[in-house]
């Protein structure tokens, strides 16, 4: 009986540890690939890349509910062996908290055209809350217990071979002093490297609700120098819809350009009667209108409430007179590399817009100023930043992000 027992617990104990490892695992993946889909900079080095290591991200991250349920089974027996030592028991207990957490707002967000863009934004919130205090936690966690700085006496989880006292007799003190403080500077070392980066998106995710701090900045460092400035109207400034709620992530494929009266112009050709090109100084003069909409990327985020003042879509194309033959438009980024095609069919809508300015301010370089597209009832990789030139085709175009997996027909 009591040999019985002995090879059962000897098994769970090996069970133990290989969960542990495979669990370390699936976090060093799921770490990995969401931080560089996090990532602006990786954006533009990816590509296509980009959207394999997102299914990636998303298989591994629900594949990773299978060892928190094998674990849960075996908690009890577990639990027995953390009998007096909290420290351990809380360890679990902030682990588990953790994994569960990123598992379910994960799948939220795997889910996002099933839940909407409000429960997706939430689940994006606690998804990166979760990574920021997850994250060096667990490190200093796998760093901290590593062999060589664990204390042989403090082990939870015995390997089934013999005990950790046979194979190491316990420390003498001055190492465990020398242990504490590796510890306190690993601590020490986390907190200042990824404490900028976590306070910054806390800024960013709670901090600048309304928006405008954060957009103020970025046209401090505005890197386009297009004049004379386009003066809003009367429903821009102050904006109508009272001021964007959220935060706009600068998402890019490429460097930022940048522009100024000599390089930039828009242009409208292709199967069009009276192909148009304005300068900035005529792009400025044509009648411009307002509107208030959300703005909702494929990624899990949204800024509500953006007043948007531009130039109707359907008002250039009048312009440029729309041959019967055209079936779709591009639109071109000034960037030379994004690009996205939306049927006219899917333009008649009132609201796709040519923007110029945002809550009555010209648009940031970093935002896609000075002229971006704005499809609000679609997707955001519709709104291509940059916007300088429109084609009108025969048939489909498909853009940068929709050759790579995302669908060409972009409505929420
Ligand atoms: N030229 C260009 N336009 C672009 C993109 C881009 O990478 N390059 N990203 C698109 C995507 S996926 C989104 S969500 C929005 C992001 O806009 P923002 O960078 O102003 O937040 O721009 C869209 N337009
Ligand atoms: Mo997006």
């Amino acid at each position: 009986m009591g040999e019985w027992l002995a090879r059962l617990r000897k098994g769970y104990g090996k069970k133990l540890v290989a969960l542990h490892a495979w669990n370390g695992w699936i976090v060093v993946v799921l770490a990995v690939t969401g931080l560089v889909l996090l990532g602006g900079f990786w954006r533009g080095v990816l590509g296509e890349g980009r959207v394999w290591l997102k299914w990636l991200h998303i298989a591994v991250g629900v594949a990773s509910i299978l060892p928190i349920l094998y674990y849960l089974v075996l908690a009890g027996k577990h639990w027995k062996a953390l009998k007096g030592k909290p420290r351990q028991k809380f360890n679990v207990y902030v682990v588990l908290a953790f994994l569960l957490g990123w598992f379910l707002s994960g799948i939220l967000l795997w889910q996002f055209k099933l839940v909407g863009p409000k429960v997706s934004n939430a689940a994006l919130a606690v998804h990166d809350l979760l990574t920021w205090i997850g994250l060096p936690y667990i490190i200093y966690h796998s760093i901290t217990r590593a062999k060589w700085l664990k204390d042989p006496k403090r082990r939870t989880v015995q390997s089934g071979k013999k005990g950790a006292e046979e194979l190491h007799p316990a420390a003498p003190q001055p190492v465990y002093t020398r242990r504490a403080f590796i510890r306190g500077a690993i601590g020490a070392g986390l907190a200042v490297t990824v404490g900028p980066s976590f306070l910054k998106w806390l800024g960013q995710s709670f901090g600048g609700i309304g928006g405008g701090a954060s957009i103020d900045r970025l046209l401090e460092t505005n890197a386009n120098a297009l004049v004379p400035e386009p003066q809003p109207l009367p429903n821009s400034l102050p904006p109508i819809g009272g001021g964007a709620q959220g935060h706009f992530r600068v998402y890019t494929v490429t460097a930022i350009p940048s522009f100024t009266n000599a390089n930039w112009s828009f242009r409208i050709d292709g199967l069009v009667d009276n192909p148009q090109q304005w300068d900035w100084e005529a792009f400025v003069k044509l009648k411009r209108s307002v509107q208030v909409s959300d703005f909702h990327c494929v990624t899990g985020w949204s800024v509500y409430k953006n007043t948007w003042e531009g130039i109707p879509v359907k008002d250039l194309l009048e312009l440029a007179g729309v041959r019967s033959k055209a079936a779709s438009a591009i639109f071109y980024s000034g960037d030379g590399v994004y690009t996205s095609g939306i049927t006219l069919e899917q333009l008649a809508k009132d609201d796709a817009m040519v923007a110029v300015m945002h809550d009555g301010k010209p648009i940031p370089s970093d935002l896609g100023g000075p002229v971006r597209l704005i499809m609000p009832k679609m997707y955001a990789y519709k709104s291509v930043k940059w916007l300088n030139r429109i084609e009108l085709i025969e048939g489909e175009h498909i853009g940068y992000w929709e050759q790579r997996g995302y669908a060409n027909e972009a409505w929420i």
